[in-house]
């Protein structure tokens, strides 16, 4: 079927939707799958592999990490959220470095740093992990990431150096 041209009406939606975008402080801040995550803040800090030496994540301050370095690396964050807070965490392999080789897994884990409140292997775009929880006791929350293959089987290893991810949390 040929193109439709497309309604003024349909423009000015999608003008209103852009500019949504361009405003992140706006609540809700985007509906829209199109819009861009906010650029990358740092990296990860290794050694990170347990609650004590997790990294500092925030909120729509995305970390780069690697998935490498040791036969089975494991990454940990950390994030204080506030009771009702309802979140959203990605991590995404391929679509944020086309050379990756990471299958993303991903767990919270409640304050006591062990504890998994949700885990996520696939959710995301093609083998990329995504959760949505809702908090509901204040505190410091972690994040662990590490391999499919790490999470799926305690002997295997998985360390190649081009098993990078990016790590987001957002509000939703
Ligand atoms: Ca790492
Ligand atoms: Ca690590
Ligand atoms: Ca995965």
């Amino acid at each position: 079927m040929p193109p439709r041209p497309t309604s003024p009406l349909l423009l000015l939606a999608l003008s209103a939707v852009l500019a949504g975008c361009a405003q992140p402080q706006l609540t809700p801040p985007c509906l829209t799958p199109s819009c861009p995550t906010p650029p990358v803040s740092g990296n990860e800090t290794e050694p990170n592999d347990n609650a004590a030496a997790a990294n500092a994540l925030a909120i729509d301050r995305p970390l780069k990490g690697r998935i490498a370095g040791q036969p089975r690396d494991m990454d940990l964050f950390k994030f204080d959220a506030e009771a009702g807070a309802r979140l959203k965490l990605t991590v995404i392999s391929v679509g944020a470095d086309p050379q990756s080789t990471l299958d993303p897994y991903v767990e919270v884990l409640l304050p006591d740093g062990f504890t998994v409140l949700e885990h996520d292997d696939d959710s995301g775009a093609e083998l990329d992990s995504e959760l949505r929880f809702n908090v509901v006791t204040a505190g410091t929350y972690f994040v662990a990431v590490t391999s499919f293959r790490i999470h799926d089987d305690e002997r295997a290893a998985d360390d190649r150096a081009t098993n990078t991810y990016q790590l987001a949390l957002a509000r939703r």
